[in-house]
């Protein structure tokens, strides 16, 4: 056919050169929002009565309680969040110092955000709310600056081409469904083709590869169809199987994608060559569960962004909305946390360039700018009167500066004892210093 044969292998054909200048927005944005919401915010971890069990996450409910897709689909029809304001999401993530945004298009309950065209299960047909969830996000983020990008699910528990065909085990062993390839062609390409059409998302985030009816050469086309589509977007590597387990890097060095993905952990070092965004929540689940309040610290989640970014990462933050459409308040709060702290400090996360030694002990990180002039070491706690680095030889007459504060500080060097860099007086209290969880340091 016409498509076939105009296809372009960008697999193949693209330059390291031109893959990198593809991706240079994304590696500089280091810091995004993902968003899980769909219709498992209803029942928010607990079905007709049944809580689900500790540590299980709420957007697989409909898996974990082995709901049929007939007493699921009930939740279609309750799916009305009046208080969904997409203006106010885009204000959360741009305040918290989020360059992007990744919602669920499609989880794996099969559920879609959008008007789609092939499906009737969709907040436009199935749902009260009747109204186009991603079609608002797309215009607030292109009002606010922010970019948007779509999770898409691979697996799909609701279709009756793609369930696994022993249901209610949900693909989870090897018996496939025989009809998949049809699923593929007639229902997952067709909507990924609106997603980029209608909304113009800059990533596809797949998940839910890990299907025995998927495989690496689907894996491969997959990615080659959505370059097809729009030849700058970026995919990350669960659109094949060469994601290995939750640490999220490839497992073989042809792998699809562009980026490796670590779940809830982040690389312990520097990657080899391959772009990485570590995913995380703020507590325990994903999708929205109404019993979880184990959240990290605001202190945390700052040390966590600048741990990933002295290693060259990007961190994806999760928040889970509730059913009437609200981010729950405690990550609004982290989230405003974090934001103040990267007014401050941004400048030594956004677009840096990482260090060989890229930390020096528990509580220092290192960055460097990107033209190569400045370095930022970036304390964990408090210094007290003093900074000792041994990573860092300052030029003479260095200029160094604490980010926030207008004066610079006075500093010596010494080959054995390294820099030390003095700390003023009014700086001790807390009150004085420039910001919480973390200090940096601006080196010449
Ligand atoms: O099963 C999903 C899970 O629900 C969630 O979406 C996370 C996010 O990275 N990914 C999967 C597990 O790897």
């Amino acid at each position: 056919s016409t498509t076939q044969t105009s296809m372009k292998d960008y697999i193949k054909e693209e330059t390291k050169e031109e893959r990198e200048a593809r991706m240079q927005w994304w590696k500089d944005a280091r810091f995004g929002m993902f968003i899980h919401w769909g219709l498992y915010a209803i029942p928010a971890g607990e079905h007709k009565g049944k809580v689900l069990e500790k540590g299980k996450i709420g957007e697989w409910i409909m898996n974990s309680l082995q709901i049929p897709v007939a007493e699921y689909e009930e939740y279609a029809k309750q799916f009305n969040p009046t208080k969904y304001d997409a203006k106010e999401w885009v204000r959360i993530a741009k305040e918290a110092g989020m360059k992007y945004i990744v919602i669920t298009s499609k989880h794996h309950d099969g559920f879609s955000l959008w008007d789609s065209q092939v499906s009737n299960y969709d907040v436009m047909d199935a749902s009260p709310y009747k109204k186009d969830i991603l079609q608002a996000l797309a215009d607030e983020c292109k009002a606010q600056g922010v970019t948007l990008c779509f999770y898409h699910s691979i697996m799909d528990w609701h279709h009756p081409d793609a369930q696994a065909p022993h249901y209610p085990e949900y693909n989870t062993d090897k018996k496939q469904n025989p009809n998949f390839n049809r699923y593929v062609e007639q229902y997952m390409k067709p909507q990924l083709k609106e997603l980029v059409e209608k909304y113009d998302p800059a990533v596809l985030w797949f998940d839910g590869e890990w299907i025995p009816e998927w495989t690496e050469p689907q894996g491969k086309e997959l990615y080659n169809f959505v370059r097809n589509l729009k030849p700058t977007i970026i995919i990350n590597n669960r659109v094949g199987k060469g994601r290995k387990g939750m640490q999220g890097m490839n497992e073989y060095e042809d792998a699809a994608g562009d980026f490796g993905t670590p779940e809830q952990e982040i690389l312990s070092g520097k990657s080899n060559g391959l772009p990485w965004e570590s995913c995380m929540t703020m507590n325990d689940t994903w999708g929205y569960r109404k019993d979880d309040n184990n959240w990290k610290s605001a202190e945390m989640l700052v040390h966590n962004l600048a741990d990933i970014a002295a290693k060259g990462g990007n961190y994806l933050l999760n928040v889970g909305p509730t059913a009437e459409g609200e981010i729950p308040k405690p990550s609004v709060e982290r989230l405003a946390e974090m934001g103040k702290w990267l007014q401050v400090n941004g400048e030594a996360i956004y677009a840096t360039k990482s260090l060989n030694n890229f930390k020096e002990g528990e509580t220092i990180r290192y960055t460097q700018s990107a033209d190569g002039q400045y370095v930022y070491a970036i304390s964990l706690k408090w210094v007290g009167n003093q900074l000792n680095l041994k990573n860092i030889t300052p030029k003479e007459g260095s200029e160094i500066k604490m980010l926030g504060v207008d004066t610079p500080l006075k500093w010596t060097y010494d080959a054995t004892k390294g820099l030390t860099i003095e700390i003023p007086k009014d700086l001790q209290a807390e009150a004085k210093r420039p910001c919480k969880y973390a200090y940096t340091f601006k080196i010449e």
